[in-house]
Formats: structure tokens, C-alpha cells, sequence
């Protein structure tokens, strides 16, 4: 067995582990990434498009901004449609901040870049990775490359593997308690080669279910729409998924999304789910690892990027000064902002689906919220300061 030795050992190269890495490179701090999936697949996964304003401001900050300066599409509002009628939320007057959309895989490749400049590790299609003495003063990480097996001997391991990776379930399950909510929906998501036909994202209300207008570029649209948990994509041909989209979306001021080629489809399940605490001994949790949200709010890439910018300032803190109090903030302090986000995220999915479990009063009452929200600048003050994120602090 070859053997490694860096300060942190970052288990996955999502948006959480990626970030990581560069913000302790910035510091100074070496560390080792591991990833089991291909560059590519990395790179081509279709996830977020919508990056909150200090997102933004951090990747642009820690020097990975320059493509989405140039590249980014800056939105200073949003649509909801309920039921034809397409209202906006001003969210740049209402707040004085704007969302970015920028996708998931051009941060990624960002990073990935800068990664390569600076010549650390990051290596990809690695098997078998374990985790190791996570209570002691030096965990280890087990992995096959190329048919060899190594170990990372580090002080910290950093469980970025996103909700189906190892880190999290190599906690003892009695020290950590999970906090969980199904819905009985999910998402079917395309990629659409189609100019964008709003400047700004639409989400719809429609007595068939909720439909989201998004997009990518000044080519492609991204289109999301209610669907069951187990929906066969085979029964889901491009010309009914068009007919279902322009019903839900189609609004009384004669605005529909651009019909193109279908590029990319997909079925996404609608979870909220938080692990209390993100940190067992020497491991942090970071990002879709520790926690989830239904994708209504738009804000689990946001989070990943909070937890790591957190975790990145209380390592660099303990290699300066020798002390842990940062690291022991971790959790209760990333735990914050993960909850405030999960009410929002909860908040935006109940009042935008349709329920099947919902009588005629829950859906009259939604209709009623979805008034007042759009309607009373208290009420969407409160939605465009959430959507819009709160500093990272
Ligand atoms: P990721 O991106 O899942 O990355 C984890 C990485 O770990 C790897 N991995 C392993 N590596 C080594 N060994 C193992 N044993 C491993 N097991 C797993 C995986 O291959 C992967 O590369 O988690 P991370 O970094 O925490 O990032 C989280 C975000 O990806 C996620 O929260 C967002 O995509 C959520 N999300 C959105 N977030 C936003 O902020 N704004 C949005 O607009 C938004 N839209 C979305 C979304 C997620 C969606 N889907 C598909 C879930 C829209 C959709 C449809
Ligand atoms: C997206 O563009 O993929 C997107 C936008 C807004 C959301 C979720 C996903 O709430």
C-alpha cells in the first residue's frame, strides 16, 4: 500500500469538495481530492443554474470569477405565474442584491482549472474509498487507483461525497440524528436547445402541477416539471413533454417558453433531509453530504459553498494558531444557515406544488398565500431576501 501524506483529505469533487480545496491552497493549506467518477461526468452533470449573491461574490473573490463575470446572466427579478396570471418579484428593489444563473458545471469546471494550476492533487476515478480513525488525531483514507491501494494520513478528512457518499454513513449512527421529509413529488428537468424567452426565470402554478422555466445561455433553456417519484422517463416522449410544459407555463400576457431539441432529460426525487452534527472527531460533512433541499429554493449548491467557505476559515484559524473553537463552531454555525435555508426550501416547495394529499381548503389557502406573496411587499420583501441569500458570515 503507497502511502500519502496532507494536512486534509477531501472525499468527492462536487461544487463542496472542489471549492474546498481551492479555498485552502489559498491559505496555504495542502490537501489531497478524490473523486470516483470520471472528469467528464463531473463536468457534464446537469444541476444548479441559480448562484445566490454571495456565492457570487466569493467565487469572484477567491479569483474563479472571471468566466462568470463574463458569461453569467444576472437577474434582478423573478416570475411567479399562478394560474396564468404572471406576477414579478423585483428582488434587486425589494433587496438590493441579485441572483446569477451560471451553471453547476461551468463553476465546476472553474475549479477544476484552478485546481490544475496549482498543481495539487485531484484524482479522479478512484474505487473503494474508506474512511478511517475518524476519532482519532489521524483519520485515514483508503483508495484503489489503478489497481493499487493507497491511504491519505492526514489531520482532517472533509466528507464532500455528496448524499449518496461514504463519509456520513461511516459515522456511528448513534452520534449523529438525521432529520428527514420525502415529498411525494419529484422534478422532470430538460435541456432545451432554445433561445430563453423570458430574461427571467418563471415559476408556474397550474391546476396539472408546478412547471419551472429556467435556462443556461442566450441558447439553451432549462424546463422542470412536477412529476410522481417514480415517473418512467420511457413514457415521456419530447412531444408530450412540450404539451405539458406550454400548459403549465402559458400565461394571459400571450408569454410561452421557445420550443427546440430536447438535449438532456432527467427525474430528480424532492427531499429535505439535515444530519446533526456535520462533524464526527477529525471529519467534517460539507454540502449535499450533510444536508438537502428540494430544489424549489434553488440553494444546495449555495449551501455547499457557505459550509466550505466556514470550514476553509476555522482550518486556516487552527493551522495559524494552533486553536480548534472555529472547528467546534462548525456545525452549530453552519447549522444555521442550512435551517434557515430548509424552511425556505420547504416554504417555496409547499406553496408551488400541487399535493395530492392536499383537500380543496389546502389548495384554496395556497392559492390565497400565493396572493398575498405577490402582492404585499412585506410578504415578497420576505421571499427575495431568502432567495437572494444572506451574507455568509
Ligand atoms: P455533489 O455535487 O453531489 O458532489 C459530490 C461528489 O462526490 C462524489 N462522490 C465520491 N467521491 C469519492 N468517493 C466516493 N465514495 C464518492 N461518492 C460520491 C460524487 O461523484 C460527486 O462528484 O455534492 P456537493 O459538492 O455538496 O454539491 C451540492 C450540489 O451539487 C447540489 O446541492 C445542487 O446541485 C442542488 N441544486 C441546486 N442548488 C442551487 O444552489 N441552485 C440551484 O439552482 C439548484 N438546482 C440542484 C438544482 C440539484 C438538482 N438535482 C439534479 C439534484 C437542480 C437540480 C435538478
Ligand atoms: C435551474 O436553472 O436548474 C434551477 C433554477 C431554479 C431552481 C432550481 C433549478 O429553483
Amino acid at each position: 500500500m503507497k502511502t500519502i501524506r496532507s494536512q486534509v483529505g477531501i472525499v468527492g469533487a462536487g461544487p463542496a469538495g472542489l471549492m474546498l480545496g481551492h479555498l485552502l491552497h489559498l491559505a496555504g493549506i495542502d490537501s489531497v481530492i478524490l473523486e470516483n467518477r470520471s472528469e467528464d461526468y463531473v463536468i457534464e452533470r446537469v444541476r444548479a443554474g441559480v448562484l445566490e449573491q454571495p456565492t457570487v461574490d466569493l467565487l469572484i473573490e477567491s479569483g474563479v470569477g472571471g468566466r462568470l463575470q463574463r458569461d453569467g446572466l444576472f437577474h434582478d427579478g423573478i416570475y411567479l405565474n399562478v394560474l396564468g396570471d404572471r406576477r414579478r418579484i423585483d428582488m434587486a428593489a425589494l433587496t438590493g442584491r441579485r441572483i446569477t444563473v451560471y451553471g453547476q458545471n461551468e463553476v465546476v469546471k472553474d475549479l477544476i482549472a484552478a485546481r490544475l494550476r496549482t498543481g495539487r492533487p485531484l484524482l479522479f476515478e478512484v474505487a473503494d474509498v474508506s474512511v478511517h480513525d475518524l476519532d482519532s488525531k489521524q483519520p485515514t483514507i483508503q483508495f484503489a487507483k489503478d489497481d493499487e491501494t493507497h491511504e491519505i494520513r492526514c489531520d482532517f478528512i472533509a466528507g464532500c461525497d455528496g448524499f449518496h457518499g461514504i463519509c456520513r454513513p461511516s459515522i456511528p449512527e448513534n452520534l449523529i440524528r438525521i432529520y428527514e421529509r420525502v415529498y411525494p413529488f419529484a422534478w422532470l428537468g430538460i435541456l432545451a436547445s432554445a433561445p430563453p424567452s423570458s430574461p427571467e426565470l418563471v415559476y408556474s402554478v397550474h391546476h396539472s402541477g408546478f412547471a419551472l422555466f429556467s435556462m443556461r445561455s442566450a441558447a439553451l433553456t432549462r424546463l422542470y416539471l412536477q412529476c410522481a417519484p417514480d415517473e418512467d422517463l420511457a413514457e415521456w416522449p419530447d412531444a408530450r413533454i412540450w404539451t405539458e410544459l406550454l400548459t403549465r407555463l402559458e400565461s394571459n400576457d400571450g408569454w410561452k417558453p421557445n420550443v427546440g431539441p430536447i438535449i438532456q432529460k432527467g427525474v430528480t426525487g424532492m427531499r429535505s433531509f439535515v444530519t446533526e452534527p456535520m462533524r464526527y472527531g477529525h471529519m467534517f460533512l460539507a454540502g449535499d453530504a450533510a444536508h438537502i433541499v428540494p430544489p424549489t429554493g434553488a440553494k444546495g449548491l449555495n449551501l455547499a459553498i457557505a459550509d466550505v467557505w466556514r470550514l476553509s476559515r476555522a482550518l486556516a484559524h487552527y493551522y495559524q494558531s494552533g486553536r480548534e473553537d472555529l472547528l467546534d463552531r462548525y456545525s452549530t454555525d453552519c447549522l444555521k444557515r442550512v435551517w434557515r435555508a430548509q424552511r425556505f426550501s420547504w416554504w417555496m416547495t409547499s406553496m408551488l406544488h400541487k399535493s395530492d394529499t392536499d383537500n380543496p381548503f389546502d389548495w384554496r389557502r395556497q392559492l390565497a398565500e400565493l396572493e398575498y406573496v405577490t402582492s404585499s411587499t412585506a410578504a415578497m420583501t420576505s421571499l427575495a431576501e431568502n432567495y437572494v441569500g444572506f451574507p455568509i458570515e
